[in-house]
């Protein structure tokens, strides 16, 4: 039977959990229906009227049950986020494997023993509340952690930099991205005149956008993504010395994307996708993880390097800045209800605990002052009640009343010094908030930038430099669709040439596409500077991973159920979640009797909701051959770079949906070290066993062979060999 419940949230009893147990009910049979005050109703569905003997006649404006019904609903509506509306969020932990007590005394970074309880909302920046989750966009990555001296908040972004410097660029640069002011188009995305109007009168943007057009803006998952606080924070030590730091999350699956095409459809196929991904594997228990780092530099070293290490718009190398990692975040529970948990969670970039401080960051400042002031027109003065906001320890001030004040404070003094000394404040020692006493210079008062924030190229050629073929590929793409929806000339000639400042490959390839004028020469030397961890590659494990990959399996009445089932095994084994779509989602039957329940019928699922296919043998080969879904199926999938298996009579059917022509693909039943599979695995008979105790690159058997391409994730050759591009 359903539960009434939508989900069992008691998996991970934690002190924010406690805390929101006071203001959490639970629908039950034996509670009856009451107004909000209080009264039991015994009619919800019929407004009071006056009525004649056909039973018609006014509403009674007497009726006060449903006037509040409906006044209350006409209410219901809050302003959503300025930006990053459209989100989704869960609940989670942080602990620490190594104490940071030689460069912080935050608990949260030294105590080893605590598990932090954690909100994390991820997001998108453009689309509003309602629109799709997997458009082309940088992703927001806000974790609060109720520490057990106050809410931390590290609101970061899954993109390293930003595209300004300072804070006050920030309301242009989001009235250029958003949807034009004349006709509000267009939605989730940044593929319009005004974007890369702003982009190209903005040269700061240049790194920041070539990470937007790489595949880390239109990410597999958000369980896939790295996790950046962006700005430069500082860490204070017990001997009162600081350090500069950058706070980074790396995730346990690696970091993967969609391709283009598959993320343009699945916005319109499933626009939840990412928000059902996250969901579906806390769900199942497969928790999300990810790596907490940190990069620091010493105060004393601050001016040491030819980028300025408080500009937002400029990574720290790894080469320089190893990236120390120290704890892991896990979402492990979703919510309960949607709006009073995710949609009203709200994030200060100034929220920070003792052993943790601010920079001078510019970008840093103005965000300090933004995101309180946000809160306050949309969710007003007392936001900071709401149960997903409260802290989990102690929390007393004279701060009073104001809009929706819940709390009752007892006592006759509101003001402090008092005649009680009631509610006294904090000295350090005893864990009171003092900000680093940084030595100031007198200075000048004007609008001025360090010199070094004027250099806006060298790293974003640097970032270009990082990338693998396949993903320079597709920034040229990402440009390409991008410009190629800006219908003003000066917009996509001036773009187009601008980007010979990065590349000039990359420059003509785009301008010949967009219609600009093909630039002769680079308007930058490039030195050939890389760095790691930019490229996605370089986070492919070389373990064949590939829990909660979504592997689709084909089947029809008359399947080979011995493949079946071992297929089934094995994936589930290695943590994948395999789903079984047939004709209809009543039972079908195999060919030696046995019967499955389809998740999903043919109509009802696309390929793009998957990372894999498998499809068995047995006389069911027939009708799929006939059935047009199936056969675009795996035509799509073949050009949306997945692998594809099948078992039997399937062989055929694979092979003349992809039409390879000449290309052979690998037969596991045969010698495949001498043929290019590209990901495409197949065998005319049943393998020996469904098992793979030991997966790698030389993994012949047909098992083994699947599930090591599932975890590359995507076979990059096809798309390089052009073959991919059939659909
Ligand atoms: Fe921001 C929301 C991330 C620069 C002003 N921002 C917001 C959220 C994220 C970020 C993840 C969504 C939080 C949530 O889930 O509720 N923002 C960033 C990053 C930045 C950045 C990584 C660059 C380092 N933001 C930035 C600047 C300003 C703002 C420079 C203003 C001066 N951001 C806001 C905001 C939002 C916001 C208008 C909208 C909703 C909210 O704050 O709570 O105040």
């Amino acid at each position: 039977m359903t539960s009434l419940l939508k989900s069992d949230n008691t998996r991970s009893a934690d002190g924010k959990l406690a805390d929101l147990k006071k203001d959490t009910v639970e629908l039950s049979k034996d509670q009856h229906m009451t107004t909000d005050y209080g009264i039991k109703i015994s009619d919800p569905d019929h407004w009071l009227r006056v009525v004649n003997d056909h039973h018609n006649g006014p509403s009674l404006l007497e009726d006060q049950i449903a006037r509040e019904k409906i006044m209350r609903f006409d209410h219901e509506r809050i302003p959503e986020r300025v930006v990053h509306a459209r989100g989704t969020g869960a609940f989670g932990s942080f602990k620490l494997f190594e104490s940071a007590e030689d460069v912080t005394t935050a608990g949260v970074l030294t105590d080893t023993s605590r598990t932090t309880p954690v909100f994390l909302r991820f997001s998108t920046v453009q689309g509003s509340k309602g629109s799709a989750d997997t458009v082309r966009d940088v992703r927001g990555f806000a974790v609060k952690m109720y520490t057990s001296e106050g809410n931390w908040d590290i609101v970061g972004n899954n993109i390293p930099v930003f595209f300004i410097q300072d804070a006050m660029k920030f309301p242009d640069f989001v009235h250029a991205v958003k949807p034009e002011p004349h006709n509000e188009i267009p939605q989730g995305q940044s593929a319009h005149n005004n974007f890369w109007d702003f982009e190209y009168m903005h040269t700061e943007t240049t790194h920041m956008y070539q990470w937007a057009m790489s595949d880390r803006a239109i990410p597999r998952s958000y369980r896939m993504m790295q996790g950046f606080g962006v700005n430069t924070f500082s860490l204070i030590n017990a001997q009162g010395k600081r350090h500069f730091v950058k706070f980074i999350f790396t995730p346990e699956l690696g970091v993967h994307s969609l391709v283009w095409d598959e993320a343009l459809k699945i916005a319109g196929q499933d626009p939840d996708f990412h928000r059902k991904d996250l969901m579906d594997a806390i769900d199942k228990g497969h928790f999300p993880k990810w790596k907490f780092g940190l990069q620091l530099i010493p105060e004393e070293k601050q001016h040491d390097f030819e980028f300025d290490i408080l500009d937002a718009t400029k990574v720290w190398p790894e080469e320089l800045v190893p990236i120390r990692y120290i704890g892991e975040l896990e979402l492990n529970r979703n919510v309960d209800e949607f709006f009073p948990q995710t949609e009203q969670v709200a994030f200060c970039t100034s929220h920070i605990v003792p052993g943790i401080d601010f920079s001078d960051d510019p970008l840093l400042q103005g965000r300090n002052f933004s995101y309180f002031d946000t809160q306050l027109s949309r969710l007003g003065v007392n936001w900071q009640e709401l149960p997903i906001n409260r802290p989990v320890c102690p929390f007393m001030n004279m701060n009073r009343d104001g809009a929706m004040r819940h709390r009752i404070t007892k006592g006759t003094v509101n003001y402090w010094p008092n005649r009680f000394e009631a509610n006294p404040p904090s000295s350090v020692a005893q864990g009171g908030f003092a900000s680093y006493p940084e030595k100031q210079h007198q200075g000048v008062k004007g609008r001025y930038f360090s010199e070094k924030f004027k250099e806006h190229f060298n790293q974003a050629q640097m970032f270009y430099n990082s990338l693998s073929n396949i993903e320079k590929l597709h920034v040229a793409k990402a440009y390409s669709f991008e410009l190629d929806h800006c219908d003003d000339e000066l917009v996509y000639k001036r773009m187009s040439e601008r980007l010979a400042v990065i590349d000039l490959g990359l420059a003509q390839t785009v301008a010949k596409n967009v219609g600009g004028d093909t630039p002769t020469k680079a308007l930058k030397e490039n030195k050939g500077h890389k760095a790691k961890g930019l490229s996605q590659f370089d986070f492919l494990s070389d373990k064949p991973i590939i829990a909660t990959r979504r592997i689709a399996f084909l089947i029809g009445n008359g399947f080979d159920y011995a493949a079946y089932s071992g297929m089934k095994s094995v994936l589930e084994e290695h943590g994948a979640f395999v789903f079984t779509i047939g004709p209809h989602r009543q039972p079908v039957e195999a060919e030696s009797g046995e019967k499955v329940t389809p998740d999903h019928h043919f109509p009802g699922m696309r390929s793009t909701m998957f990372d894999a296919t498998f499809i068995p043998g047995g006389n069911h080969i027939a009708a799929l051959s006939k059935n047009g879904v199936a056969k675009y199926w795996i035509t799509e999938s073949f050009a949306h770079l997945k692998p594809i298996a099948g078992l039997g009579g399937a062989v055929d059917l694979i092979r003349q949906q992809i039409n390879l022509g000449e290309v052979k693909v690998a037969d596991a039943s045969t010698d495949h070290t001498t043929t290019e599979s590209y990901g495409v695995i197949t065998a005319r008979s049943n393998p020996a066993s469904f098992q793979a105790d030991h997966v790698d690159a030389n993994s012949k058997g047909f098992p083994e062979q699947f599930i090591w391409h599932v975890s590359r994730h995507r076979n990059w050759k096809r798309e390089l060999d052009g073959l991919a591009d059939q659909i």
